[in-house]
């Protein structure tokens, strides 16, 4: 009897597990553009164009490569509302009732596909470094899971950097040489554009028609569709931006929205590229002498250690993740973040560059959105939304442990063990934001003093009994209880007063 082969719009990769198992003369591959992956959040219109016209050009390949593929658009007589449906349809039509699928990264589709009355088996994912069991071993009687240890232990699994048992340079972490505020212009063209081809366009008009209320620019649309122009994306970082990715990792600069960062995350977790062809191409530059080990060595550890260890943390701590909010937060989310007016530069640079690119990198993504609703005490749950629908790389298996973990500290420290948390000064150091600011970075209270001087504070104040004996946060609560009393009652009375104006809608 055939089977369905579900390959979902995350699952673009030839060896995706479901197809590596499948009989190309007898199995039938299923794909689906429906409205409910659509629409769970509402996500930014180049997301939705990227996957859609990826999905198209992969069946595309597959049918070329003598596969029967049974696809669904979302433009068709008649589109399926869920994944669900459309392998009901598919099994009905093709007399079988087997299904093999990979298994989602989020637990809302693991289910899902567990409740189809079908005979579903879903495959583990294995395009990742550490496999799910990997992680839970490694995790097993750890008091505390933190990076440094498992990224080592990557490293020794994937020979990455390694010479025999040592790492390369005799160092596992060069950070120490790294984050430094960009100065000057930057030399890297940024991401490769691509021209959109006829599938492209078609997708492009779709989404258009579909989806005109959703935050995000759609055009001029540039992102590669497929792993041929992944590859040449990944070459043209390779050869242009990686020497300097470990210096200024961390910087930002007014109206450079890519600054030498790699743009490769919607590629990469969308299938058309794997986690370790990305670093071994990473680690020839550093052998053949084309890029320095500090920028090699960073870049790696974001995608086996990082990556890897987020996926891991998603899968170990379980579904209920997303509605964690140790710090209690409710706030709602403030329209500033869907393009509303704010007078805060740092912030109108990230959300800007989200509506037009569906990118911000991480410095953006952790210090600027993520940092201003921490410190706003925004609902986590809100803002976990926020990030899965903005982004074009957002699904919930990474993005989940990178903002209701490492960025809201809503987990109560699974991912971090303090709060990323800053007043101006961080923003000040790292970027050339604040010279253009309407408010003063260097002014702590009154007129134009910078929000995030106040709100830090405030945050801070407010968790008092959780942080203060936070050994890492200890130097931070000496300099508050220094301040002189008035000082500190301005302060919070300021930042008060900033909330309340936050949440009347009043622009900022
Ligand atoms: P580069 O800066 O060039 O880094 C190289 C690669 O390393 C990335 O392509 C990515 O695959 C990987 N990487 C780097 N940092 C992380 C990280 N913390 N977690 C996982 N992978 C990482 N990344 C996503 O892929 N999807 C998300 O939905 C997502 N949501 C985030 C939400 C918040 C609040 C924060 C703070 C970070 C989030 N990240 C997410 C991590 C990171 O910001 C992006 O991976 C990165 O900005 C992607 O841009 P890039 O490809 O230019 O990355
Ligand atoms: C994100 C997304 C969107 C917008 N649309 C689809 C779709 O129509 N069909 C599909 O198979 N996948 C889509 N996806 C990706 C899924 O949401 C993703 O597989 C899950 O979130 C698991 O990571
Ligand atoms: Fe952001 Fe404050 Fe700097 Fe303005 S002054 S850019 S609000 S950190």
């Amino acid at each position: 009897m055939s089977r369905l082969i579900l390959v979902l719009g995350d699952q673009l990769s030839p060896d995706v597990a479901a197809l590596k198992s499948a009989d190309k003369s007898s199995d039938i591959i299923v794909m689906a553009e429906v409205a409910d992956e659509a629409a769970y959040v509402p996500h930014h219109p180049k997301k939705i164009a990227f996957l859609f016209a990826a999905m198209r050009h992969f069946a595309q390949t597959l049918r070329d490569d003598g596969w029967t593929v049974d696809y669904t658009q979302l433009d068709d007589a008649a589109p399926h509302a869920s994944i669900g449906a459309a392998l009901l349809a598919a099994a009905e039509r093709h007399g079988t009732s087997k299904v093999v699928a990979t298994e989602p990264g989020e637990w809302r589709l693991i289910s899902h596909l567990n409740e189809t009355p079908l005979e579903v088996t879903q495959k583990e994912d294995d395009r990742f470094v550490a496999t799910r069991a990997e992680f839970e071993a490694w995790a097993e009687g750890r008091k505390e899971l933190r990076l440094e240890w498992f990224y080592r232990d990557m490293r020794r699994k994937t020979g990455l950097l390694m010479e025999s048992d040592k790492p390369a340079g005799d160092k596992w972490n060069f950070d120490h040489d790294n984050r430094k505020p960009a100065s000057g212009s930057v030399d890297f063209s940024g991401p490769m554009q691509f021209t959109p081809d006829q599938i492209t366009n078609e997708v492009l008009d779709l989404v258009e028609a579909r989806f005109p209320e959703n935050f995000g620019t759609l055009r001029p649309f540039w992102f590669g569709v497929t792993t041929t122009d992944a590859r040449r994306a990944l070459t043209h970082f390779i050869k242009g931006g990686l020497a300097k990715f470990g210096d200024y990792q961390d910087a930002m600069l007014q109206d450079e929205k890519f600054l030498w960062h790699s743009i490769l995350s919607m590629y990469l977790n969308a299938g058309l590229l794997s986690p370790l062809e990305i670093c071994r191409a990473a680690e020839q530059a550093w052998l053949d002498g084309n890029a320095p080990l500090n920028a090699v060595e960073g870049f790696i550890r974001q995608i086996i250690g990082w990556r890897e260890f987020v996926r891991g943390i998603y899968f170990h701590e379980g579904p209920d993740y997303t509605s964690r909010n140790a710090l209690g937060h409710g706030r709602a989310l403030p329209a500033l973040y869907w393009g509303g007016e704010t007078k805060m530069l740092c912030l109108s640079q990230a959300i800007d560059q989200t509506r037009t690119e569906a990118y911000a990198h991480h410095i953006q993504r952790l210090m600027v959105t993520g940092n201003f609703a921490l410190l706003a005490g925004i609902d986590p749950h809100e803002v976990h939304e926020w990030y899965l629908a903005v982004y074009a790389d957002a699904y919930e298996w990474v993005e989940a442990p990178n903002t209701i973990g490492m960025s809201q500290f809503a987990d109560g420290g699974v991912v971090g063990s303090k709060p990323y948390v800053s007043s101006g000064n961080y923003i000040d150091r790292m970027s050339d934001y604040c010279k253009s600011c309407a408010y003063s970075v260097k002014t702590k209270t009154g007129e134009g003093a910078c929000p995030f001087n106040l709100l830090y504070w405030h945050f801070l104040d407010r968790h008092r009994s959780r942080f203060s004996d936070n050994p890492r946060m200890g130097n931070m609560y000496r300099t508050w209880d220094r301040m002189n009393a008035d000082k500190r009652e301005t302060i919070l009375s300021e930042a008060d007063a900033f909330l309340r104006d936050l949440e009347s809608g009043k622009p900022v």
